[in-house]
């Protein structure tokens, strides 16, 4: 059983992880990456889980990586750090990932985010990248996912002052795709989820993949690998049921084959 998350399958089809460590204000340690990149793996495996969730609680998604645990941390045990594995475990995830965000979400809480898909936010939320306050930069893809999200300046700002920003404010910056109050940011989460998962799955994976290919290459490799993606999924079952359900004007039920 996981200590610090809670793991449910409220609906078919999605799973909602939620960050339990309130006395830290959800604060990443160690065993709380594990057991969450580990959820990740077990999701990953499973047919039935069509989309994720991972949300904190009201005063916090997460307020970084645990700094105690930092302190204790020299270089070596840096260069050996187990957390890396965790955040590319995380962040290879391939099913739809979103993150339903109130309070804080600062440093590694700020970067888990940016690893979900999609981002509703409460409009109490609050993002940052502080680590520049402890004398470290960001450590798990914070300088360069903040700045494909929101820009240069904007990045460049947060990072090297420490300042947090609104969810307004991330809103308009693209850091965040929805704003909603507090109180309904995991049931707008759920509508979304629900939206996804009975899509068919080989192209949902597939969209992400093409849209996450966006930020990392050139035009035409991604309009390249675009194509591929589009040809292959020409030889799905689903494509045929997505059409037929069209032609018969009827709801399409996709299998992921
Ligand atoms: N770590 C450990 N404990 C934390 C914590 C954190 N990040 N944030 C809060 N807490 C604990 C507080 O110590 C306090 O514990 P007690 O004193 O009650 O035992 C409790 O949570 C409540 O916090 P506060 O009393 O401070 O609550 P306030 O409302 O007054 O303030 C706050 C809330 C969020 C403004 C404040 O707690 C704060 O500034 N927290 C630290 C935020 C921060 O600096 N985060 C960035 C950490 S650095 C890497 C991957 C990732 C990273 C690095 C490397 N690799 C894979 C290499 C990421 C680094 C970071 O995130």
């Amino acid at each position: 059983m996981p200590r610090y998350i809670d793991v449910q399958a409220p609906e078919q089809g999605i799973q909602l992880i939620t960050l339990q460590r309130p006395e830290a204000l959800n604060a990443l340690c160690t065993e709380l990456l594990a057991e969450l990149a580990e959820a990740l793996r077990a999701a990953e495996h499973d047919e039935l889980a069509r989309v994720v969730i991972i949300t904190g609680d009201r005063k916090a998604f997460a307020a970084g990586a645990d700094i105690s645990e930092m302190a204790e941390r020299d270089l070596v045990g840096i260069l050996n750090d187990p957390r890396v594995a965790h955040w590319q475990g995380i962040a290879a995830f391939s099913k739809p990932l979103i993150a339903a965000v109130n309070g804080y979400a600062l440093g590694g809480g700020c970067e888990l985010m940016m690893c979900a898909d999609i981002v509703i936010a409460g409009t109490d939320a609050r993002f940052g990248q502080p680590e520049i306050n402890l004398g470290i930069i960001p450590g798990a893809g914070g300088t360069q996912r903040l700045l494909r999200a929101v820009g240069k300046p904007l990045a460049m700002q947060m990072v090297l002052t420490g300042e947090t920003i609104t969810a307004r404010h991330a809103l308009q910056a693209g850091l965040v795709s929805e704003v909603t109050l507090p109180e309904l940011t995991v049931e707008r989460a759920m509508q979304v989820a629900r939206n996804i998962a009975v899509k068919a799955p080989l192209a949902v994976r597939l969209a992400k993949e093409a849209l996450l290919k966006a930020a990392d290459t050139d035009l035409a490799s991604g309009l390249r690998f675009e194509r591929h993606a589009f040809t292959l999924l020409a030889g799905t079952a689903d494509r045929d049921e997505g059409i037929r359900a069209f032609q018969e004007k009827r709801q399409a039920r996709f299998q992921g084959r």
